[in-house]
């Protein structure tokens, strides 16, 4: 009775191939993308009945769901608008689903001014801070400080391999903030002149823990052993609410070909290229060369080297997360674009 399932419109399957191929990254801007397609599927859909509209959206929360594992901002922001989706007409089933992307957008961003506010307090005037990765919870603490206006200083982390920390300098350059950038192996030395590390993260766990990009727990292990604080900037958007039911976050494993490439490969195992390594594979030809190359994306800090978790609810030692974390998730974790899954 019913025609060929509406699909997903193009724009999703290209903001999806955006977030996998990192053009669009970071937790926040993912979140922000994520609702931004859902909302375009919600206008661009050709559906004729509500539940074949129904089936789109799930189907386009699934799409963009895959892309990347580790930041719960994601499917936190697909299941905040798949909720608000509501109406017995297509008309309504689309307006409110637009209506909720654009509050969340909304909401995100004044999240992220707060959450701002709050962490500038912890800046004194004077102050060097050192970060890593590329984080716009955390940029956002710095310039609220600099608008109140405290004179920082900024020792940014190149950030391998992939060096998100240049994008952290030129914004920090843009606000006129001295910037020292350093190898992310010369981190130990320069927290003797370091007053705060700050950094942003993907997902907190319920027990406190902080996932951010890789790099992250040796820094903070380091910085407590120097005494240096470490701060976490993170929109509630990042707490990830099937931690209180004992799951654990999935940290991402990128192509071995961000650390390597072919020819350096080719010179450590001694050999020519062959035709087959320089194709667009994601890995490397299987051989017996005996090289292994893993490349995980982030890692997991513990709480106990964690100072404060700033967020726009107020800042809070990591072990009480989980008490906000109630508050705002209760136990409702389902994934609901997994109703119309095909697989
Ligand atoms: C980005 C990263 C950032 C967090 C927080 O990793 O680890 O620290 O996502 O960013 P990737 P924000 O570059 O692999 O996406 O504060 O902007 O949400």
């Amino acid at each position: 009775m019913e025609g060929a399932e509406p699909g997903v419109v193009p724009a999703v399957e290209s903001t999806a191939d955006d977030i996998t191929a990192m053009r669009i990254r970071g937790a926040a801007a993912i979140a922000d993308a994520a609702a931004e397609a859902l909302a375009t599927q919600a206008e661009r859909s050709t559906a004729d009945t509500p539940t074949a509209f129904e089936r789109g959206l799930h189907a386009a929360a699934e799409t963009l769901y895959e892309t990347r594992p580790t930041a719960v901002s994601l499917p936190n922001a697909l299941r905040y608008v798949l909720r608000g989706m509501d109406g017995d007409t297509v008309a309504d089933l689309r307006s409110s689903t637009i209506a909720r992307a654009e509050r969340f957008q909304r909401d995100l961003a004044q999240a992220q001014d707060r959450l701002g506010e709050i962490g500038a307090h912890r800046l004194q005037d004077g102050d060097t801070v050192m970060t890593h990765c590329h984080s716009t919870d955390a940029l956002a603490c710095l310039e609220a400080a600099l608008e109140a206006g405290k004179e920082l200083e900024a020792i940014v982390k190149e950030t391998r391999p992939r060096k998100q920390g240049h994008i952290t300098a030129r914004q920090l350059r843009e606000w006129d903030v001295p910037v020292t950038l350093i190898a992310d192996n010369a981190a130990r030395r320069y927290l003797d002149r370091t007053d705060h590390v700050l950094v942003g993260a993907d997902s907190i766990a319920a027990d406190g823990s902080v996932i951010n990009k890789i790099g992250t727990s040796g820094l903070a292990v380091n910085a407590r052993e120097r005494g240096v604080p470490v701060m976490v900037a993170a929109q509630t958007i990042k707490l990830h609410p099937d931690t209180m039911t004992g799951h654990t976050v999935e940290i991402e494993m990128r192509s071995e070909r961000e650390l390597l490439a072919d020819e350096e490969r080719a010179a450590i195992i001694g050999e020519d290229l062959e035709p087959e390594t320089t194709g667009d594979d994601d890995e490397f030809a299987a051989t017996d060369s005996g090289l292994t190359v893993e490349n995980p994306a982030f890692d997991v800090t513990p709480p106990r080297y964690v100072d404060a978790i700033v967020t726009e609810r107020g800042q809070f030692p990591p072990e009480s997360i989980v008490t906000l974390m109630r508050e705002l998730f209760g136990e409702l974790t389902d994934d609901p674009w997994n109703d119309y899954s095909s697989h």
